[in-house]
């Protein structure tokens, strides 16, 4: 993505102008760029951005939450674009363990297993354990993810990750996040099926492979 176009989104955004994000969206989209490098070129880098401003006060906490729900709405705007693709009968359930509150990655894929043909179940934010659990017996999905962005959150992942495979021995897990931003993984490694994936590309590559199968 031009550079250029990434920083005039980054520079409206953080002022709230949220009709000059929402154009240029417009404009990628109408020229067919693909709404995974929307997501990961343009949404997410702004917003680690703006977790860097932020974490150096150029930007107050007001502005980090104005920015973030700009690009929820943003993501909103580009829903019509995940539906095009045959489904497939797939089911995936995406959840923020319990005590996390960032969502965004998250949904971002719930819609990356949406765009691929899946039905893309999105739980959201701080789902408490056995809320997960309860819901993943009556969905039977295919594939879970969970999100984590905050290393101190790592025992809720541990948990999750126990009950789910006290309840679902089989299902294939899919684990990301920040969290694991400078390593351990190896929390992860200890459960049967459970696998780290870095991001949406690391997501896409992961479908193409079961698809294959
Ligand atoms: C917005 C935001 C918030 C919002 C979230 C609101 C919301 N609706 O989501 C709020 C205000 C709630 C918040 C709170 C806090 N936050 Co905050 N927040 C951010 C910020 C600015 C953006 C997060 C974001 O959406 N990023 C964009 C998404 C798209 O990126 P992503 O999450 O990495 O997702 C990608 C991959 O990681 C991966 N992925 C993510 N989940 C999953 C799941 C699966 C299954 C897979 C396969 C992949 C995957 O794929 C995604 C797409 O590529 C970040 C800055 C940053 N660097 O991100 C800080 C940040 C994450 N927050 C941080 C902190 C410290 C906090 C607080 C502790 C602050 C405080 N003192 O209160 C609280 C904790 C709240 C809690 N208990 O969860 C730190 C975390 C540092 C760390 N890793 O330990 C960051 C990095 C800021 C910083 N620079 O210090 N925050």
């Amino acid at each position: 993505m031009n550079d250029s176009l990434y920083q005039n989104y980054f520079s409206y955004l953080i002022k709230g102008e949220k009709n000059r994000c929402k154009q240029i969206v417009e404009e990628l989209s109408l020229k067919n760029t693909a709404v995974e490098r929307i997501y990961t070129d343009l949404f997410q880098r702004s917003l680690y951005q703006v977790g860097e401003y932020w974490e150096l006060n150029r930007i107050s906490v007001a502005t980090e939450h104005m920015a973030t729900a700009i690009t929820e709405n943003m993501m909103i705007q580009l829903q019509p674009r995940l539906f095009t693709t045959e489904r497939t009968g797939k089911k995936a359930v995406v959840a923020c363990v319990a005590n996390e509150y960032h969502q965004v990655g998250a949904k971002m894929i719930a819609d990356v297993f949406e765009m691929n043909g899946w039905d893309g179940y999105f739980i959201g934010a701080n789902t408490p354990t056995e809320e997960l659990i309860r819901f993943l017996e009556t969905q039977q999905p295919d594939m879970i993810g969970l999100s984590l962005s905050l290393y101190f959150n790592l025992q809720e992942l541990k948990t999750a990750l126990e009950q789910i495979r006290n309840k679902l021995p089989d299902t294939p897990v899919v684990v990301g996040g920040q969290a694991f931003r400078w390593g351990g993984t190896e929390i992860i490694q200890q459960f049967n099926n459970v696998e780290y994936l870095s991001g949406i590309d690391a997501l896409q590559e992961l479908i193409n492979k079961n698809a294959r199968l």
